[in-house]
């Protein structure tokens, strides 16, 4: 074997509460930001896909964790819905979302599968969002309140958190792009809720830790190598400026407790620093994480030439669809040229990840790592009961290439979470984008292992490949 993982290294997949369990209005659980986004814009969405049934988890989990057991992983990092715990955000609690998780933790364990939780997957009740949402302090109060119920009613089953996913990524569609919800273009309230995010990380961790719970708390962050698209001083100057912006806001303040005096210095200059109390400042001024997790799909190639703001994603995976990021004087996104691509035009660059976990190894050496996502989107027809998909066994073999050559160079990586489990909503991409081990036939919903499932089995049982 030529990449052996180190012991009791967690292989897994990933799946979002939002994302797979459907039941939208099942057993009391209110309406989530998204579930109101893909009703008021059915035309943001492709083909008008709608998260109210997606791969209804929420009834067969039952048949899915005997998935998860047969495809042999160890772990399994999934999201709490929180508007099934709390339908209006905050106040009652429901007591049939309680149950629902806590019978999916115990199937989890009996069936020898660690689970990976992470609080907050983007499904903010709408309740909360109608009131403004992150921009808004009293949201990070409700959040504290939800991650108290969990710790408290999950905390004898659950020994790995993640407060957020992602706050990066969330932050920048739904308040620069305007791609996710709440749909906006507004720089500064884009810089207060990426600190809002932080701040309601901070505060959970700080609790966690006083009360003396079990378990250890990080979170899930998407982060992206960034090129200077050419060798120009205003291309690196660009890349350097996009990379405090992207990665460094959000790292630098959990692993080093620090904002990048790049990006504070042109908020200043732009009049949007963020708001924070004297409490919250002293409290981000100590690094909170037990443990980072790093989602990663692609690098950026960066250009100083960015004469307006334009924002597309791909949508539908055709190949002419290209993916269109630029703000207007700072920096645009830039494909490269020499580059392999998905079909929904995202950049294959495995290197890209081992030059992040040497980043993180290099800033604490000490720092546990998670891959908590990494995968491939793909159209995907099934053949004789499965799916050749030879294309994600390459993709996830690189990239855990990649990862051992971290661990070996003294990164402390514990475990890898293909992104997904199975196929699902995939946000504005809705159901096309597959990219799951499982294959969902969306007329039945009856599940299909890929080829993959079975190359990383076997991954798995032999701790390496
Ligand atoms: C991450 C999200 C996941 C997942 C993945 C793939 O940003 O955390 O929820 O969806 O990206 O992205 P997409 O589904 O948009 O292709």
């Amino acid at each position: 074997m030529k990449y052996q993982f180190p012991e009791g290294f967690l292989w897994g997949s990933a799946t979002a509460a939002l994302q797979i369990e459907g039941g939208a209005a099942a057993d009391g659980r209110g309406p989530s930001v998204w579930d109101v986004f893909c009703r008021e814009h059915p035309e943001k969405i492709f083909e008008r896909a709608t998260p109210d049934v997606t791969c209804d988890h929420y009834h067969r989990y039952e048949e899915d964790v005997r998935w998860i057991r047969e495809l042999g992983h160890n772990a399994y990092r999934l999201s709490i819905s929180w508007p099934r715990l709390f339908p209006e955000g905050s106040g009652a609690l429901n007591q049939a979302g309680v149950d629902f998780y806590r019978r999916l933790f115990d199937l989890l364990r009996s069936n020898g599968v660690t689970p990976h939780v992470t609080l907050y997957h983007w499904d903010l009740p709408d309740a909360l969002a109608r009131r403004g949402g992150w921009e808004n302090p009293e949201t990070i109060a409700a959040f504290e309140a939800f991650a108290a119920a969990c710790f408290e009613h999950f905390g004898d089953q659950v020994e790995l958190w993640s407060t957020l996913n992602e706050p990066g990524w969330t932050t920048l569609n739904g308040y620069v792009t305007a791609l996710h919800p709440p749909g906006k273009t507004d720089l500064k309230a884009a810089v207060q809720v990426a600190t809002n995010f932080l701040i309601a990380h901070a505060r959970v961790a700080r609790s966690f830790h006083k009360a003396g719970r079990r378990g250890k708390i990080g979170l899930a962050l998407n982060l992206s190598p960034v090129y200077p698209a050419t060798d120009t001083a205003e291309d690196r100057q660009a890349a350097s400026l996009a990379d405090a912006i992207f990665n460094r806001w959000f790292f630098e303040p959990l692993l080093l407790g620090r904002f990048p005096e790049e990006a504070l210095a042109l908020y200043n200059r732009c009049g949007f620093l963020p708001e924070i109390s004297a409490d919250d400042r002293a409290l981000l001024a100590a690094p909170s994480a037990d443990f980072v997790g790093v989602n990663y799909y692609y690098p950026h190639h960066v250009s100083a030439e960015a004469s307006g703001n334009d924002f597309h994603l791909n949508t539908s995976g055709r190949q002419d669809e290209n993916c269109r990021f630029s703000i207007g004087g700072l920096f645009r996104f830039v494909r490269n040229p020499r580059g392999q691509y998905t079909d929904w035009a995202w950049e294959i660059h495995p290197d890209g990840l081992y030059e992040l976990l040497i980043r993180l190894r290099d800033l604490r050496p000490d720092l546990p790592v998670y891959v908590t996502e990494n995968g491939i989107g793909r159209v995907e027809e099934l053949a004789g009961g499965t799916v050749d998909d030879q294309e994600r066994i390459d993709f996830v073999r690189l990239h855990l290439e990649a990862i051992h050559r971290a661990i070996q160079a003294g990164c402390p990586v514990r475990g890898y979470f293909m992104w997904a489990l199975m196929d699902n909503f995939s946000w504005i991409n809705g159901f096309k984008k597959r990219y799951g081990f499982l294959f969902i036939d969306r007329q039945t919903l009856a599940r299909y292992p890929k080829k993959s499932a079975a190359w990383f089995r076997e991954a798995a049982r032999r701790n390496g490949f």
